[in-house]
């Protein structure tokens, strides 16, 4: 799962998005500071990471991706019409499994995860032998993406506070 959010108080959103999933966590990426990529590029900065998720063998994607788009309207995210507007929450599917599917509400694997240096980088960290759909490893398209602006901010462990 991809994690993302450019309004509000983004690192306490990105937290509360990854427990509000409900889910086990498997592995969290470090945190990333990010310029906006596909987007007007006067949007605010993003804080990611990537998370892989304990799946339970009876949820399919679809079921997964209606729980994600739950919890990002839980924390405050408004979708108004097409585009890709400044958000409090975005929790994206990138890979599920080796499932591919392609609707018009779910395309697996997500699309961007091969030119996003924001989705690859963290990805790589957690998954590192993660390939695409054709078999071809996500460690080759890295090199493509390297000149987007995208800073480890925090460590992998920025999800995990004792309190406040
Ligand atoms: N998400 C987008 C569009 N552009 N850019 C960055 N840096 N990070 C994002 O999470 C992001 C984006 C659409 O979901
Ligand atoms: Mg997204
Ligand atoms: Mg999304």
């Amino acid at each position: 799962m991809g994690l993302g959010a450019n309004l509000g108080d983004r690192l306490r959103t990105l937290r509360a998005g990854l427990f509000g999933v409900g889910l086990p966590i498997l592995a969290v990426s470090s945190l990333y500071e990010s310029a906006p990529v596909e987007t007007d590029p006067l949007q605010p900065r993003y804080l990611n990471a990537v998370a892989i998720l304990d799946v339970p063998a009876e949820m399919g994607p679809e079921a997964m991706l209606s729980r994600l788009l739950q919890v990002e309207a839980v924390h405050g995210r408004v979708r108004r019409g097409a585009g890709k507007a400044p958000r409090t929450l975005d929790l994206d599917l990138l890979l599920f499994g080796t499932e591919q599917v392609d609707t018009p509400k779910l395309q697996l694997p997500h699309p961007g995860v091969a030119r996003r240096r924001f989705v690859l980088e963290p990805l790589l960290e957690v998954r590192p032998q993660a390939r695409l759909a054709d078999g071809s490893p996500l460690l080759d398209r890295l090199a493509e993406c390297r000149d987007q602006d995208v800073q480890q901010v925090e460590g992998r462990c920025w999800w995990w506070r004792i309190s406040n």
